[in-house]
């Protein structure tokens, strides 16, 4: 039976015949008068038609004529049996005072206007969703904008470097950052008296290993499984145990150049490394070359360039010399090309090493190399 139904009827044609069916009639009478009510409170309704929906509940609650709240008193209170009439009555005041909900005034208030937006589905149909604009999807909107992470500067010069090398055929090679005292120095040509040992000393794991000084042990490993010839560059982490400062780090990154083959010359050595530093810093740079020492090469030597910030006039960075030096290099010691199983009689080789993190110093003008382990994304994002 509809509500409507039932208030035409009186109590008794109900079947109600004591308080409690009394009771449960008026609060289901309140149910539905609030189930017709709450979804315009919460959804709200398109203002066009707001004041037309609001009045027509209204009227159909509470119109003094034929208002379903009208009904009630008629049929419900009027003609009530006379033992019910206390207790129907108690029920229909409080009725009524809930019923004040329904007034225009307050419908009005209490509805807010939709704003109604026609959306077009797929079929090509408008349609109006029945959920409250301000919980809808507004799909004019940008999407979410998930922040993108950048190459870290230290990773982008190195992969600036491989690509010059790989440019010229040298392939990478890489070793392990944890790496046997062997490898690390005695296999380099430093022995545990060499005092060139102590300038590389380093964080020991064991008695026969450490976290590698250098990436030059990567060159007996790579002579070891590939032989000659052998074109590579050997790109990595290393640790020292260097203070902190705004040129040090206790880990930082190099990377090595190897080349071995038949009558590799120092000639080659410097058009290759002159190429690279022109490639890198800017076909004006200008190379030098000087004597240097390190007991895996021999003869031995230290690159420098023209100073690319002040063009070699003299400057902060080039400490008024007008050069800055850049690498370690030198023709690979007989020995090593030995310990590597590579024959000296019949090969020579060239290499060097630099410090990639010191590149990246020099190629953003950053002064202090701390920054680029410090994570911190104000820093980082600018690459
Ligand atoms: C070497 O490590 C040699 N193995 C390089 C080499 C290879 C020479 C092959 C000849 C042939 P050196 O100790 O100078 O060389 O280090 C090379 C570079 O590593 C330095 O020029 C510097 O740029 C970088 N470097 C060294 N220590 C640190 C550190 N604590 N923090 C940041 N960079 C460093």
């Amino acid at each position: 039976m509809t509500l409507e139904e039932k208030v035409g009827k009186t109590l008794a044609e109900l079947g109600v015949t004591d308080a409690q069916g009394v009771e449960s009639l008026f609060a289901e009478v309140r149910a539905a008068m609030e189930a017709e009510r709450q979804p315009l409170v919460s959804q709200g309704v398109p203002e066009g038609d707001r004041e037309k929906t609001c009045k027509a509940l209204r009227d159909r609650w509470l119109a003094r004529k034929g208002g379903l709240i009208s009904l009630v008193d008629e049929n419900w209170l009027k003609r009530s049996p006379k033992e019910l009439k206390p207790v129907v009555g108690r029920h229909f005041n409080e009725l009524r005072q809930f019923s004040s909900r329904m007034e225009l005034e307050r419908l009005l208030k209490d509805v807010p206007a939709q704003q109604r937006r026609a959306v077009e589905d797929d079929a090509g149909q408008h349609w109006q969703d029945a959920v409250p604009i301000d919980l809808r999807p507004d799909l004019t909107l940008p999407g979410y904008r998930r922040p993108l992470g950048s190459i870290h500067p230290v990773t982008r010069v190195m992969r600036e470097i491989e690509d010059i090398f790989l440019g010229l055929g040298f392939s990478i090679e890489t070793g392990p950052e944890v790496e046997t005292v062997s490898y690390n120095f005695d296999k380099l040509n430093i022995p545990e008296t060499h005092p060139a040992r102590d300038d590389w000393d380093t964080l020991y794991v064991d008695e026969q290993t450490v976290l590698r000084t250098h990436t030059s042990p990567v060159q007996i490993r790579a002579m070891e499984k590939r032989g000659a010839p052998l074109y590579i560059i050997m790109p990595g982490k290393c640790y020292r145990h260097d203070n902190p400062d705004s040129t040090h780090s206790p880990m930082f990154h190099q990377i090595e150049g190897l080349a071995v083959d038949t009558d590799i010359t120092f000639a080659d050595l410097k058009g290759t490394l002159d190429f690279f530093a022109k490639k890198f810093f800017g076909e004006k740079v200008r190379t030098r070359f000087s004597p240097s020492f390190f007991p895996f090469t021999e003869p031995s030597g230290e690159v420098s360039i023209s100073c690319v910030f002040c063009d070699a006039k003299g400057c902060r960075v080039c400490k008024e010399s007008g050069w800055i030096e850049v690498m370690g290099c030198g023709m690979v010691h007989p020995e090593v090309l030995h310990h590597g199983g590579i024959d000296p009689e019949k090969y020579s080789g060239w290499a060097f090493g630099l410090g990639i993190d010191r590149y990246a110093m020099l190629k953003y003008d950053i002064n202090d190399i701390q920054l680029f382990f410090q994570s911190d994304v104000r820093f980082l994002e600018q690459f």
